[in-house]
């Protein structure tokens, strides 16, 4: 018997078809007359795109949890019914760079979504601000020590609330609100303030991207978005049905469950969104990776095959974990679109911090959220605590590939030299022992390098 207010979810987000009609994403899209790889195209080099990306066939991570179940499912949704289309999911962090290129890249990034930003300038100019993949014009310089994120009263909740919880130690601190001109932000810790050359990761966790709430509003007013098409276009042009084809637009939900399916979203519960490795160009072409493979090279390309960085990593995830199951905030919190920022630099400095709470919306009193099981529609749940294991278990991975490569690339370097000294032993019989020493030694050192060269280090080059 169905229930009161039960909406209807269609077997697949494809059969939400939608009249064209003009949105204001839409209209912005045809301002620009050019899809957001364009404009970074046009803005230049600090940008990579997603078809640089090379798309490996879905890899059963041998680790993997869970995937993420049937979402055909009838049921009803009980979110609030606040707008979630505000500005969210922006990542910032800051860096230390040459101020004149800073205000170069600055000019370049124009375009109203550019993955890293660069918005601000400490006071003395020592430490600048980027924003992270992301809605630009976000962020706001502040005094030396703190940023300034435009107000969104859902992310504001959750950062008071998260002051009282246990996990207070693993989110930037809150400092109130702040008023400026018109507008009012968010005060919070500068989570790059004082590091040296900061290389950055971003994470977005879960299994599920968008809330119960768009997809039961999507249901039922299905709202098409061209710029959304164009963009699931850009990544693959076979992705869109005949009939979005002819419509040239798709709804917000098909979107980003199509993002989930093409990235690890869908089979991890985590996926990376962008990667700066000290202070350098902004990587963010991950789209399409999905396999554990490609992001534990990019872990080791990230973190340079540093096995302590490595380890302070799973270190400090593990401990957030343990605070995330004893969390009341955690336990009565849908937790969508928020991400875990890995932070490090040259000196050894290693941490994870939990940004971004635009999405993260209280579950209805009477549910308990577990995170560490299959969303069903109705469940709110979101697949974290899941999701988290598996990126612990993807860098514990990532420590053995390199403990391992180290030692093949020992090995190489002492048969190397065996096979010197062999032959090294037959020339001295034919007399050719001087020359062949020296040789020897050359080769046993240019051979340990090579294979070091030949080290995940370097194919993690391809993938970023
Ligand atoms: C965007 C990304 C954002 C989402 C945004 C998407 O896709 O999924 O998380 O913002 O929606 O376009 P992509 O990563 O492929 O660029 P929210 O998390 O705030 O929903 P939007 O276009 O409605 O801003």
């Amino acid at each position: 018997m169905e229930q009161p207010g039960h909406i209807h979810v269609e077997e697949n987000l494809q059969k939400l078809t939608v009249l064209p009609c003009e949105t204001e994403k839409e209209k912005k899209t045809q301002e620009s007359n050019m899809t957001p790889q364009n404009n970074d195209k046009e803005n230049g080099k600090s940008v990579e795109k997603d078809s640089s990306v090379d798309i490996l066939p879905v890899e059963e991570g041998k680790k993997t949890l869970v995937r993420q179940s049937d979402r055909s499912v009838s049921s009803t949704s009980t979110c609030s019914s606040v707008n979630y289309s505000s500005p969210e999911s922006d990542q910032v962090f800051s860096e230390e760079e040459e101020i004149q290129s800073k205000r170069k890249t600055l000019r370049k990034t124009k375009s109203w979504k550019t993955f890293f930003t660069m918005v601000h300038w400490s006071l003395k100019r020592h430490n600048s601000w980027v924003q992270l993949a992301g809605h630009e014009g976000n962020f706001k310089a502040s005094e030396r020590g703190h940023i300034l994120k435009k107000f969104s009263p859902i992310e504001n909740a959750c950062l008071e609330a998260l002051m009282e919880d246990i996990l207070r130690p693993y989110v930037p601190t809150y400092h109130g609100l702040e008023q400026r001109e018109e507008q009012t932000y968010i005060k919070m810790e500068d989570l790059l303030m004082g590091l040296e050359a900061a290389s950055i990761m971003d994470c977005k966790m879960g299994f599920r991207t968008y809330l119960e709430d768009e997809l039961a509003k999507a249901l039922l007013k299905p709202t098409p978005r061209k710029d959304l098409y164009n963009k699931m276009v850009s990544l693959d042009p076979q992705a869109p049905t005949l009939e979005e084809h002819l419509q040239k637009a798709i709804t917000k939900p098909r979107y980003m469950q199509w993002r989930e399916s093409v990235s690890s979203t869908a089979l991890l519960g985590f996926r990376i969104e962008g990667v700066t490795i000290e202070a350098g160009s902004v990587k963010k072409n991950f789209k399409k990776m999905k396999g554990r493979e490609q992001i534990m090279e990019t872990f080791v390309t990230f973190t340079k095959s540093r096995k302590d960085i490595l380890a302070a990593y799973v270190k400090r995830l593990e401990s957030m974990q343990a605070a995330l199951k004893e969390s009341e905030f955690f336990r009565t919190h849908e937790v969508i679109g928020s991400s875990l920022l890995f932070v490090h630099d040259r000196r050894g400095s290693a941490k994870v911090w939990m940004i971004d709470f635009g999405k993260t919306t209280p579950a209805p009193a009477h549910i308990s959220l577990r995170h560490d099981v299959a969303w069903e529609l109705g469940t709110h749940e979101d697949g974290y605590l899941l999701g988290l294991q598996n990126l612990i278990d993807t860098i514990q991975d990532t420590i053995q590939m390199v403990e391992d490569t180290r030692e093949e690339a020992d090995d190489s370097s002492v048969q190397a030299g065996e096979q010197n000294i062999g032959e090294n032993e037959k020339m001295m019989l034919k007399g050719e022992t001087e020359v062949k020493t020296t040789n020897g030694e050359n080769n046993e050192v240019s051979v340990g390098e090579d294979a070091l060269m030949m080290t995940p280090t370097q194919p993690g080059n391809r993938v970023l």
